[in-house]
């Protein structure tokens, strides 16, 4: 039929993301549970599955992908993500930003930050979408910052400067991270933070948390993403609040793949 010559076109290969990411367990997962027993999926990066969508997509080619939202892919290319009636992906996710312990007594002002610190998916694919288009990221987060200064306001007024006290944030290599941890590197060096990003993998990204070597982090998706790494590090890591909601992960094709709508149509 149809759905079992997709995957022949495409070798039953999924075009996954970075190994430690919670989307890679999520569709081993998927695979599993769906019995898709033939399929199997490519680790790689944010970078190497977008490059591989836009080379699919421009000879309109098939390809399935690990996608999440928000992400600039959904403005560059008409996708559609496949339904997950199993709810492997979980329903809808929200993205905590998580702290070390210790944080809220060491450095209160951004602590109370990040207990305010609430955007939604159109702010942060702004950010994304003018990266994407090839704005260096700390010009992006600033024009962003510029543009919605009431909303800023809502997360620092009344917040006390600080003198160059040093905070370090962590996140893994997701373009969606990239704009929000730019976003709030700008806030909080303009309260007179001595700010320092990093880019880890996702497991070091949470130690780093847990064993205090870092900050925070506002890369924290759940309550299914990240669930192995939250369980793992329990009573090390600081719950601070949810920053955005409705955010999204899954499989998606473009949509010229009119045939194939739901995971399970994969199955042979
Ligand atoms: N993501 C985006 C991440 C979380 C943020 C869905 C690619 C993941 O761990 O899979």
């Amino acid at each position: 039929g149809t759905n079992t010559s997709v995957g022949k076109s495409l070798d039953h290969t999924i075009v996954g993301i970075d190994p430690g990411s919670g989307h890679m367990e999520a569709t081993a997962k998927a695979l599993d549970e769906y019995e898709l027993t033939d399929w199997n999926v490519i680790s790689g990066s944010g970078a190497s599955m977008t490059a591989a969508l836009k080379r699919a997509y421009d000879k309109e080619e098939p390809i399935i992908i690990t996608a999440w939202s928000p992400h600039w892919k959904f403005s560059t290319f008409d996708l559609k993500y496949l339904d997950d009636p199993k709810l492997i992906y979980g329903d809808s996710e929200e993205i905590h930003s998580v702290g070390r312990l210790g944080l809220k007594e060491d450095l209160p002002e951004a602590y109370a930050i990040f207990q305010r610190f609430k955007w939604n998916i159109d702010d942060m694919s702004e950010i994304m979408v003018a990266i994407e288009d090839g704005t260096e990221p700390d010009v992006a987060a600033q024009n962003w910052i510029d543009n919605n200064q009431d909303k800023v306001a809502e997360w620092t007024d009344g917040i006390s400067n600080v003198d160059g006290d040093q905070i370090k944030l962590v996140y893994a290599p997701w373009d969606s991270e990239l704009a929000s941890h730019n976003m709030m590197k700008l806030v909080l060096e303009d309260i007179g933070y001595d700010v320092t990003l990093s880019v880890v993998e996702p497991g070091p990204m949470f130690s780093a948390i847990a064993d205090g070597s870092a900050d925070a982090t506002f890369a924290a998706w759940l309550p299914i993403t990240h669930k192995t790494y939250v369980d793992k590090f329990e009573g090390k890591l600081d719950d601070i609040a949810v920053n955005m909601v409705d955010v999204k992960q899954g499989l998606a094709v473009p949509t010229y793949m009119k045939d194939v709508n739901s995971i399970e149509d994969l199955k042979n």
